[in-house]
């Protein structure tokens, strides 16, 4: 009955350490379930760097990605699977622009964040970028709610 179901679209959203630590998750839950999403996985984890460094492989390299590591398993963070219809686009487009200092006003970057003095853009949530990120990354943070076949 927890199994995703997979004539649904579903991304995975991280509510980041520095939004779980600002005491940020109902508010950022809260407009995710207003916009008419569905919360179908939950949970708080404080995730190794080598879970990090996989789930973003695609910055492996850059000049950002210890940094980034490091402050992603500093601390909590909570991890989420939405269901919706395109919610990954509509997740990306309630998040707003990387860079909290940019991100429009009424997107949850641009409402909640701003620039911090770190070398990782600190911006309170992840989601997945595409339907082949969403499945990947939904199978590394959730491999209890996936089918295997
Ligand atoms: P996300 O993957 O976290 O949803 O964010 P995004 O697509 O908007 O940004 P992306 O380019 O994929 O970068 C992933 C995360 O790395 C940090 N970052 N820091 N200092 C920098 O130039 C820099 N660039 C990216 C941010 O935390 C970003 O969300
Ligand atoms: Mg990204």
């Amino acid at each position: 009955p927890d199994l995703l179901n997979p004539n649904k679209q579903h991304t995975l959203v991280l509510i980041k350490p520095d939004g779980y630590t600002r005491g940020l998750t109902g508010e950022v839950l809260r407009r995710i379930e207003a916009k008419g999403y569905k919360l179908v996985g939950l949970k708080i984890k404080k995730a190794s760097p080598e879970l990090l460094a996989e789930h973003y492989i695609e910055h492996q390299g850059k000049h950002f990605f210890n940094d980034l590591v490091a402050v992603m398993s500093a601390a909590p963070l909570v991890a989420v699977v939405v269901e919706g219809d395109r919610v990954i686009e509509g997740v990306r487009t309630m998040m707003g622009a990387t860079n909290p200092t940019l991100a429009a006003p009424g997107t949850i970057r641009g409402d909640l964040g701003r620039d911090w003095d770190t070398p990782a853009v600190q911006n309170i949530v992840h989601g997945s970028d595409s339907p082949t990120s969403a499945d990947r990354e939904i199978a590394l943070w959730f491999p209890e709610l996936v089918f295997h076949d």
